[in-house]
Parts: structure tokens; C-alpha cells; sequence
């Protein structure tokens, strides 16, 4: 390591010599002198890892721009249908690891940074994660283009260049405190401003009809939507597609040169200082109604911009060959809805078609309807968005006509088609008046109604949709409706994160084709007793856990085991996920551990229970759970009797990247959401992709786990989803009994072993429904006994290491069907219709 070394020095040893495309160690470490020389973010003088990373992913970007152009031209001459996913989230994590990764050119990049005095794991850990989502949704954003690249799909995603992602997260006396977290502090090596792609977007105004009786929206504020690429490379392909993050600016002509003379500079900058807050932050809070507009804006800018440069895109590849037709649009464009989020697409798309391309309403709901398709990742009904009509009306009053329009139209199909669906209507409609205070606009209606397919994402919660959610529109159009089962990249989730272990498996497999074609995995059960690979296994498990342990003796101060069983929960912070189930659960075992004595104790199986996860930062009980989970780890963890027994560890600031080290250290994870209430989950495909084995309910993707995995590889509990209303109801009735080990767990909290502070609302939610109670609505109280009784399945499994070594060899064996890569070949063939386009 030479950290003092100046470029000056490096660069009479290395030669600064630009080479694009570079592929061996002495071009790539001339290519990365010459970034850091001639692409200079920092004064001349060092060298150290940071400017060393920069350097290094400027030399990794040529590469990829060079793919991303030829992958560009190539989908332009050959003019395929091209799919654009629209998300308000991405999580994308760091991306250099990935990209040299997918280039398959990692042992050169080591090998050029040594000579350059750096190691390439020190280097990538300089890169801030980008953070632009929440949790499952944005990552399943980021895996399916990782997917749709390493198809040689047509495909984009499209998303918003927020300035603050994510916040951080830090834990200190009183809990979770939320920290700005600033990606774009210096700046990002790999995106790509494209200062002529720009289009104008337009808020508030009023609509004007023409004498022919034309309508178009006019007036109001307009700003500039700017286009931001970032590549995106296949894994060993030369394609790499684009995720576009539109930023907003407003134009020169706005800024009032004649008020900031005067003196007046907040008034001189008003339309630039609105154009700032648009991506300022994910998910601004929307308790006022300022907040809710700035939601609604964000949204709207995405769905416009996007649509004006498909539409722009769809013209161009049109040019010098003779006149086109809009119905041809459809067999050229698929626009894949991230949830409910950029509904708005459906009448922008409408508008642009009616008002300035001139369409008649058939025409251009036609083109719309055959175009659109609908992701729902939830059926809470509180996570359903619902917008304000009288907000709606304010900021996009043209689009508010169609959306009117389209409930019209739908009624009276409704009433002439269906009359037996009569009744159903109010259920059905768009517009929801019922509530003459505040009339709102649902979106997942609009959605349902506008789209060619919706579809779920696992086959629970896609059973659920069409029998509970969306069970009246079945009847009217009962193809509509489709499973695509999610997964995750085994890119980044295996190969790269845990190289030990991917090693071993491309061994047994002899070759790694495994890699985009995971189903191969499933050979590795004809090995499942072969005791050199137990071996193997075991060894690759524990480097694994001792690499996390260091980094949790880093970040938090807390020294564990790497011979206890690690057994992780990380997840958004939420009642339904049921930490607080976990929670009890060490509570009752530190008690029990406690009681046992010195003898009973050394028959116990160490645990090390981490759980990690962001709270809303509105969202008061999640924060409780936080705080709740960091009072009992400093208790137990400073239990001089307890140490070698037990430990509870709250990992702060849960991300891509921790998730990364996290993932391939564990033993057990737990997935225990109440059934029926989890669409998917896919960090669970993730921990049992690792070899980890899961504790779970009979939720979301955990069905489909268990049932490829095999049922004796699963550690199964709770309450089935269609358990849940009865059980519910009977709760509500009284007829609950609890187990004496649940009011036990209770009862020790509340005598106050682990502080003082005040745990009563979030206990009493627990109870019956008086107080802060919900009648424990999530049914933790229920699911306890058997959620015990599993974890001491679990404890007496990993007695036997045989035994759990090889229910570990099987997990990952059968992780086959949980690849992004099939889940996003089913949507390409059953939703989009699109095929792969190789890069020759
Ligand atoms: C998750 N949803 C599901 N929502 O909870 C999870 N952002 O079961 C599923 O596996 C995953 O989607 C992928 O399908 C989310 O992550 C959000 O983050 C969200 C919700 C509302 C608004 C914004």
C-alpha cells in the first residue's frame, strides 16, 4: 500500500494512456493513471483509495460506454419492441464490483490496482450505495434490469435522479435518527448527463378549448426534465442497456434577472428553486398538503418525461421509412408499471396522444391499454395510493378529465355488459366520492382498468389478488390476471458477494454455467452426503461469519461468535414483518438461559440473533421496535453469565451493501411476516440462494422456497393465510388464550429488565383492543407457541452439523427458479412480447 504515493510518480512508472476498452492488467492501469490525471476531481497530489476508486470506475465506465453505444445503435437498426420499466425506486448498491463482474474481468482489475499499490476490496469499499428506493421494490427494480441486460433484452428502466436517496440511519440512546445521505456528494463516475435529451413538463395550468373543440392543457409552471443515464452491463455480453434518472431544472429565460437586481433573489429564482425540490429527496414526507403535491409532481415528472422520450424514441426509429401508425405503437413499446407509483403514465399517455398527436379517444385508448402493464406489490390497504381529486384537479386538471373520461366509459361498460356486476361498481370505479369531504382518485383501479395484464408477484399473493383485491374484475376479464414469481440476480447475490462459496459450487458443477442458467444448481443434491463437499461447505460458511463478525465488531463494538449460529432478520422495519415476534422470542430465551443455571446452560445452541432495517421516519411503533431491539442487545450483551450464549445485535444502516456481508454469513434467517401479508420477500430467495435456511410462515415467495427446497429443509410455523380473518375475528371475540410464554416475554419487558423507557404502546398493540391495542392485529400472539417451537427445531438441527450442512447444500440446490433471469424472462414473453437483441 503506498498511500503517499503522488501521481507525479505513478505516472513515470505507468504511463497515462487513455484505453477505452482496456482488458489487460497494463492497459487497464494506464487507464486508470490517465483517469486519475486527466479526468481530475481532486488535486494532483495522492493517490489514496478514494481517488484511486474514482479513477478505477472512470477507466470501468469506458468499457461500458462503449458496449452501451454499440447495444444503442443495435436496438436502433434493428428496431425491436422495447420494454421500459417506470420506478420510482431503484437500489441499486454499489455498482463496481457488478460491473467488473459482469465484464468478467475482475482478476485483471486486481491485478492492475496491486501494481498501482491498491487492493480492489479497499477500493470498492469507497463507493457510496446508491440508495434511490425503499426496500424490496427498488431492488427487485435493480435485479430485473441486471436480468433484462443479461438477456440482451430490449429493455430500459427509467427512474428519478433523487439528490438525497435513502437516509442513513443511526442509532443513538433515544433510537433510529434519520441522517441526509448524500450519493451524489462528489459525484457519480457512471452517469452520463445527456444534455440533449430534455423535455418540458408541466404542472397546475388550466385546459383551453379550441373552436373546433380540441382541448389542451396550457399555462401553470413548466421546468425541464434532463436525462441522466447510467449503464447497466449483462453479465459476459456485450449488451448493456440504460436506467435513465430524469433530474428537473428550469430554464434560464426563468431566472428573473431584472428581481435579482432589485434585490430580490428569492422571488428572482422561484421556478429554479422548484425545480430543485422536485428530486431533492425519496418519498418527502406527505402529511401537509405542500408534501402531497411534491409527491404527486414527482410522480407526474416521471411518468411525462419518460413518455415524451418513448414517444420521440417510437418516431425516430420511424424516420425515412414512409408514414406510421399509432396502432403500431403497442407492437413497439411495453411499458411495465412499478407498482402504482407512475400510474400517471396512463392519461399522460392518453393526453399525448389526444392533444398533440390528435387521436380520437378509440384510437388512443386502443394504443394506451395494449401498451400498459400493472405491477401490484401489495395488498395492505393502508400501502394502496389513493390521491386527493381536489389535489389532482389543481396540479393536472386535462389529466383529471381523462381520468373522469375513462370511469365514464368504464361504467357504462360495465352496465351494458356486465349487469350482474352492477352492484360491484362502487368497489370498481376510479373515482371514489363516497366520501363527499375528500373525493380521491385510486390508482390500482385506474390501473386494473388501464392495463392489458396485472400482475402479482408471488403465486400466494397473486392468488390473493384475483380471490380477494381484485376478485370483481376477474369476472370481466378473467385473462388479465398473471403470476410473475420475483427474483434476484445471482450476480450480484451469489457469485460476487460470496466468491468462496460460488467457487465450490462451480467446482462440483464442473463450470459455471450455473450462473445464468441457475436451475443447473439443483445438481448439486447428488453431492448433498458427499463429505468432502460437506467440508468445503462448512469452510466457505465460516469464513463467511468470521468476515461478519469483524465487520460487527467494527460498527457496533460488539464481539460474536463465529461457532454461534447466526440467525438474521433484515427487512424495512414494519408491524406486519413481525420483528417484534423475533424480539419476544430472544426476550424468552435470554429469560430462560437466565433461570436454566451454569449445567443447562452448556446443552443450549449459541445464538447470535441480528436484525437490521430502516423505520419510516414517520412511522412511530416501527421506531419503537428499533429502539426496543437496541435496549435488549445492551442488556444481553453485557451479561457477563449469558456471552457465550447469546447475543442480540442491531445492525445499523441496512443496505445493498451491508445486505452483501450479511447475507452469505448466516445460518438461519427469519421470514415470519403473518401470512397473507408479504406479497413476495426476496431477500429470503437471497439468504437460502447463500445456503442459509430459512424459519418462516407460509407467506409470499416462502411457499414457493419451501415447496423447491423441499419441506424438511424448511423450518415452518404459523397460521395459514386463510386462517388469518377467522383467527382475527376470534381475537376480537375474546376467545384468544394466550401461551404463558408469550405473557412471560411480555411481562419481562414490561417489568423493565431492559430500561425504562416507555414500551406500553407498542406491548399493548399486543393485546385486546382497548388502549394503543389493535387486538394484536397481526396475530403475533397467535403464531408465538409455534414460532418457539420451530426456533428449538432449529437449535436441535444445528447440533447436528452433518445434518445442517447438508439441508444448507440443499437449499441453495434448490434455489433454481428464484433467478431474476426467469422471472424476467416470463414477463418478456407472457406480458411484453419482446425477444433478446444480442449485441453481434
Ligand atoms: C415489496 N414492496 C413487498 N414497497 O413488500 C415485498 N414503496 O413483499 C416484495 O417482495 C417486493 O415489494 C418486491 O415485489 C415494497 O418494497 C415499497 O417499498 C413501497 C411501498 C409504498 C410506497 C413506496
Amino acid at each position: 500500500k503506498d498511500s503517499e504515493s503522488t501521481l507525479g510518480c505513478l505516472s513515470k512508472d505507468f504511463p497515462a494512456v487513455a484505453h477505452p476498452c482496456a482488458e489487460q492488467p497494463s492497459e487497464i492501469t494506464s487507464n486508470i493513471v490517465y483517469h486519475a490525471q486527466y479526468s481530475p476531481h481532486f488535486s494532483p497530489l495522492k493517490f489514496d483509495p478514494e481517488q484511486a476508486f474514482y479513477a478505477t470506475a472512470l477507466s470501468v465506465r469506458d468499457n461500458l460506454i462503449q458496449r452501451w453505444n454499440d447495444t444503442y445503435l443495435h436496438f436502433h437498426k434493428h428496431d425491436p419492441k422495447q420494454t421500459y420499466y417506470l420506478s420510482m425506486e431503484y437500489l441499486q448498491g454499489r455498482a463496481l464490483t457488478n460491473a467488473i463482474g459482469n465484464l468478467d474481468i475482475q482478476g485483471a482489475y486486481a491485478d492492475a490496482l496491486k501494481k498501482l499499490g491498491h487492493e480492489i476490496e479497499e477500493i470498492a469499499e469507497k463507493e457510496k450505495d446508491a440508495a434511490l428506493g425503499n426496500g424490496g421494490l427498488g431492488r427487485l427494480a435493480s435485479c430485473f434490469l441486471d436480468s433484462m441486460a443479461t438477456l440482451n433484452l430490449p429493455a430500459w428502466g427509467y427512474g428519478l435522479r433523487y439528490r438525497y436517496g435513502l437516509f442513513k440511519q443511526k442509532i443513538s440512546k433515544e433510537g433510529q435518527e434519520e441522517v441526509a445521505e448524500d450519493w451524489l456528494e462528489k459525484f457519480s463516475p457512471w452517469e452520463v448527463v445527456r444534455h440533449d435529451v430534455i423535455f418540458p413538463i408541466r404542472f397546475f395550468g388550466h385546459v383551453e378549448i379550441s373552436s373546433t373543440g380540441s382541448r389542451k392543457w396550457v399555462g401553470g409552471e413548466v421546468l425541464q426534465a434532463l436525462a441522466y443515464d447510467i449503464p447497466i452491463p449483462g453479465y459476459k455480453t456485450k449488451n448493456a442497456i440504460s436506467l435513465r434518472l430524469w433530474d428537473a431544472k428550469a430554464r434560464a429565460e426563468d431566472f428573473n434577472l431584472f428581481q435579482f437586481n432589485d434585490g430580490q433573489y428569492e422571488s428572482a429564482a422561484l421556478l429554479h428553486s422548484k425545480a430543485q425540490q422536485i428530486c431533492a429527496v425519496l418519498y418527502p414526507g406527505d402529511t401537509t398538503e405542500n408534501g402531497k403535491i411534491l409527491r404527486l409532481k414527482q410522480q407526474f415528472f416521471l411518468c411525462s418525461a419518460s413518455l415524451q422520450d418513448i414517444i420521440a424514441r417510437f418516431k425516430k426509429r420511424k424516420e425515412g421509412k414512409g408514414p406510421y401508425q399509432w396502432s403500431e405503437f403497442p407492437n413497439k413499446v411495453a411499458v411495465q408499471l412499478n407498482d402504482t407509483h407512475p400510474t400517471l403514465s396512463i392519461p399522460e399517455l392518453m393526453r399525448l396522444l389526444l392533444d398533440d398527436e390528435g387521436l380520437g379517444w378509440d384510437e388512443a385508448w386502443d394504443v394506451t391499454s395494449r401498451t400498459i402493464a400493472y405491477t401490484n406489490h401489495t395488498v395492505l390497504p393502508e400501502a394502496l395510493e389513493k390521491w386527493s381529486q381536489a389535489i389532482m384537479w389543481k396540479l393536472l386538471p386535462r389529466h383529471m378529465e381523462i381520468i373522469e373520461e375513462i370511469d365514464k366509459r368504464f361504467k357504462a361498460m360495465v352496465n351494458s355488459n356486465h349487469r350482474d356486476m352492477e352492484s360491484k361498481l362502487p368497489l370498481m370505479q376510479i373515482l371514489d366520492s363516497s366520501n363527499p369531504e375528500k373525493p380521491v382518485v385510486r390508482m390500482a383501479n385506474l390501473c386494473v382498468v388501464s392495463s392489458h395484464t396485472v400482475n402479482g408477484v408471488a403465486q400466494l399473493h397473486s392468488d390473493i389478488l384475483k380471490s380477494e383485491l381484485f376478485a370483481h374484475y376477474v369476472s370481466l376479464w378473467p385473462g388479465k390476471f398473471q403470476n410473475k414469481t420475483n427474483g434476484i440476480t445471482p450476480r450480484r447475490w451469489l457469485r460476487f458477494c460470496n466468491q468462496e462459496l460460488s467457487n465450490i459450487i462451480t467446482k462440483w458443477l464442473k463450470g459455471d454455467a450455473w450462473i445464468t442458467n441457475l436451475d443447473l444448481l439443483s445438481g448439486l443434491c447428488q453431492f448433498a452426503d458427499n463429505e468432502e463437499l460437506h467440508a468445503e461447505w462448512a469452510s466457505a460458511k465460516m469464513a463467511s461469519k468470521s468476515r461478519l463478525a469483524q465487520y460487527i465488531l467494527n460498527i457496533t463494538g460488539v464481539m460474536i461468535d463465529p461457532n454461534s449460529l447466526f440467525d438474521i432478520q433484515i427487512k424495512r422495519i414494519h408491524e406486519y414483518k413481525r420483528q417484534l415476534l423475533n424480539i419476544l422470542g430472544a426476550v424468552y430465551r435470554y429469560k430462560r438461559l437466565k433461570e436454566m443455571g451454569d449445567e443447562g446452560r452448556k446443552k443450549a445452541t449459541p445464538r447470535t440473533i441480528m436484525i437490521g432495517g430502516k423505520a419510516f421516519a414517520t412511522y412511530t411503533n416501527a421506531k419503537r421496535i428499533v429502539k426496543l431491539v437496541n435496549d435488549v442487545g445492551s442488556v444481553i450483551n453485557n451479561d457477563p453469565e449469558i456471552k457465550d450464549y447469546l447475543k442480540v445485535v442491531f445492525v445499523p444502516n441496512y443496505n445493498v451493501s451491508v445486505a452483501e456481508i450479511l447475507i452469505p454469513g448466516s445460518d438461519l434467517s427469519q421470514h415470519i411476516s403473518t401470512a397473507g401479508m408479504e406479497a413476495s420477500g426476496t431477500s429470503n430467495m437471497k439468504f437460502a440462494l447463500n445456503g442459509c435456511l430459512i424459519i418462516g410462515t407460509l407467506d409470499g415467495a416462502n411457499v414457493e422456497i419451501r415447496e423447491e427446497i423441499g419441506e424438511d429443509n424448511f423450518f415452518l410455523f404459523g397460521a395459514k393465510a386463510d386462517e388469518v380473518p377467522r383467527l382475527r375475528k376470534e381475537r376480537e371475540n375474546g376467545l384468544f388464550k394466550p401461551d404463558p410464554r408469550f405473557e412471560e416475554a411480555k411481562h419481562f419487558i414490561r417489568s423493565g429488565a431492559f430500561g425504562t423507557y416507555n414500551y406500553e404502546p407498542l406491548l399493548d398493540s399486543l393485546e385486546g383492543n382497548s388502549g394503543y391495542g389493535r387486538g394484536d392485529y397481526f396475530l403475533v400472539g397467535q403464531d408465538f407457541p409455534s414460532y418457539m417451537d420451530a426456533q428449538a427445531q432449529v437449535d436441535e438441527a444445528y447440533k447436528d452439523k452433518k445434518r445442517w450442512v447438508k439441508m444448507s447444500i440443499l437449499s441453495t440446490a434448490g434455489c433454481g427458479k428464484f433467478s431474476s433471469d426467469r422471472t424476467i424472462s416470463q414477463y418478456a414473453k407472457e406480458i411484453w412480447g419482446i425477444n433478446p437483441c444480442p449485441v453481434p
